[in-house]
């Protein structure tokens, strides 16, 4: 019931906008879930999700994988992004076209006409696991934006400014949520906290996350 008093365009996506440059297109992906899913399995066959290491020698909570031209890794070298999978030595898997086509409309939808990823870096939270407060700076050109997809539990999501000292915002990131972050807020401070245990109906005891991005 969000359109109680009829005045709302028929076909209108729910948009909120987040920040500057930031815009929240409540449930786009929906309509793609099963689409999405399954290319995601195929994937995940090819480049099972695996926990990197970074710099300072944490395993991270969240489990990772890649499809795409260029892939995000981190281990004790640094954080990059590299055309080979690390663990097999393959090129990552291509980006499935129901990828592509949602991240370019995303991004059209929110102001960002043209956007052609080349990166999709796969976050999988089981219960516990969190993203501490970080920008995403290893991409080559920040006039890009970068296109998320949330799949499966509700996280809450935390963003704050270009210095990591901002205060901080909290929103819910809910199954079918697509932000698209650009302009200013394409260098803000972000995290995810630890995620709480619940099933979801579809996806599980877990949150999918999927980051469109173009890295090279
Ligand atoms: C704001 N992922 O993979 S998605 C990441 O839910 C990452 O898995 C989170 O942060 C997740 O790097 C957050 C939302 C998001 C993604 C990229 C951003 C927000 C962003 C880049 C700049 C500003
Ligand atoms: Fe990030």
């Amino acid at each position: 019931m969000n359109d109680l008093f009829g005045n709302e365009a028929p076909e209108a996506p729910e948009r909120e906008p987040l920040a500057p440059g930031a815009v929240i297109l409540r449930g786009w992906a929906l309509p793609l879930e099963t689409a999405l899913l399954t290319a995601l399995d195929g994937i995940v066959a090819e480049a099972p999700f695996r926990h990197m290491v970074t710099p300072g020698g944490f395993e991270m909570s969240v489990a990772m994988t890649n499809c795409g031209a260029a892939g995000w890794v981190t281990d004790r070298r640094g954080y990059r992004y590299d055309g080979k999978d690390p663990e097999s030595g393959k090129p990552w898997p291509p980006m499935p076209a129901v990828f592509l086509t949602l991240a370019r409309e995303a991004a059209d939808e929110a102001g960002y006409p043209g956007f052609v990823p080349d990166a999709c870096l796969i976050n999988r939270y089981q219960p516990g696991a969190r993203l501490s407060l970080h920008q995403d700076r290893n991409e080559r050109d920040f006039d890009n934006p970068i296109v998320s997809v949330s799949l499966g539990l509700a996280a809450t999501f935390q963003f704050g400014g270009l210095s990591r000292t901002d205060t901080v915002r909290k929103i819910p990131l809910r199954h079918g949520d697509v932000v698209v972050w650009g302009g200013p807020s394409r260098l803000f401070y972000h995290g995810v906290p630890a995620l709480k245990d619940g099933e979801h109906l579809t996806v599980g005891r877990v949150r999918l996350n999927l980051t469109f991005r173009k890295a090279l």
